[in-house]
């Protein structure tokens, strides 16, 4: 019977139009840094992971274009999550709760200011069978390639997990190290946070602080001139739009199944 669940919670999520869906038990999460899932929700049994293959729009070089095609999946993900909450809830009766496929974060100190989730979507869709790490440190699916993203929905009950991904996927091509710009993974194993983010996200919050910063600092007339700059109008529209990625190349130029 739990079998005929699983399938049906399957087929649900891919008839919503996502390119595949794991199922892992939260017992083999195994974030080193996130919180544990039972303070998400105490009664969460099982993740089901969502995965959904970006569009070549991330390979534009106009990276407004690209960043649209970012919020576009994002869009598509986040209502997948809702619909899938209340498939579970009305149908099944479930208890279940989504998880952001990237914002809100939390922006204390012990989370790095936004740079540990509060449930990271990697280690779930690793236990959840959907792939494995490459060399760039994300996750790569056996069919999907890099260039996918995921997003969960925790549930209450018990299903089966699917098996994990075991081989390696990576064929250590070093392509994501040598055309990383900010030189963010010359170090194996981790993803330097700071030095991807000056070239990924130019107008996130480390741009903000520094902006302000010269703003402070500024004369009178310098302070003018900054109001008007297109640095500001940048800076103004990531915060009305939210993160606006200027790199993807790890993500978008690993060969495998690209
Ligand atoms: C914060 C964040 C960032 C930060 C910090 C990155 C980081 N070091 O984690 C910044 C802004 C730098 C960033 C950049 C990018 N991100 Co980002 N990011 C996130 C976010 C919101 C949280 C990640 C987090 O909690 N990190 C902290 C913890 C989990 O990291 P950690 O414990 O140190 O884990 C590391 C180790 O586990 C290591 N690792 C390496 N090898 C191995 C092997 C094994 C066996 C294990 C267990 C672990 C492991 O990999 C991790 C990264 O260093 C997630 C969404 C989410 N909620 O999960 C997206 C997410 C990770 N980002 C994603 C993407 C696509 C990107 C970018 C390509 C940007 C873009 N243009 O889209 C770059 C890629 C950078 C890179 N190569 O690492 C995707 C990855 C999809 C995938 N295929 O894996 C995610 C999952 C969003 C999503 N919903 O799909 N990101
Ligand atoms: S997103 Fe760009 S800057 Fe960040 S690690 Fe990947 S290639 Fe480097
Ligand atoms: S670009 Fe090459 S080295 Fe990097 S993750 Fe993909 S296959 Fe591995």
């Amino acid at each position: 019977m739990i079998d005929v669940i699983k399938e049906e919670i399957k087929n649900y999520v891919l008839g919503l139009g996502a390119d595949d869906v794991g199922f892992g038990s939260v017992s083999e999460y195994k974030s080193p840094q996130s919180p544990a899932v039972g303070t998400i929700f105490p009664e969460a049994k099982t993740m089901i992971v969502i995965a959904c293959k970006e569009s070549s729009t991330c390979e534009s070089d106009n990276k407004r274009i690209a960043m649209g095609g970012r919020l576009d999946i994002m869009e598509f993900m986040k209502s997948c999550n809702y619909k899938l909450c209340r498939y579970l809830e009305r149908k099944f009766k479930f208890k279940a709760m989504s998880t952001p496929v990237s914002y809100p974060l939390n922006m204390a100190r012990e989370a790095k200011y936004g740079l540990v989730a509060d449930f990271s979507q990697r280690h779930a869709a690793y236990a959840a069978g959907l792939g494995n790490w490459g060399r760039h440190n994300l996750i790569i699916h056996p069919l999907l390639g890099s260039r996918v993203l995921f997003t969960t929905v925790l549930c209450n009950e018990e299903l089966p997990p699917d098996p994990k991904v075991t081989e390696d996927l990576c064929i250590q091509c070093n392509i994501c190290v040598e055309r990383c710009p900010g030189h963010a993974l010359d170090e194996e194993g981790k993803t330097q946070e700071m030095k991807c983010l000056k070239y990924s996200q130019p107008y996130g919050i480390a741009g903000n602080m520094y902006f302000w910063k010269k703003f402070i600092d500024g004369t009178p007339d310098e302070q003018k001139k900054m109001m008007s700059s297109p640095e500001y109008m940048s800076l103004y529209q990531a915060v009305i739009v939210g993160f606006q990625y200027n790199c993807f190349n790890c993500y978008m130029l690993c060969p495998v199944n690209k």
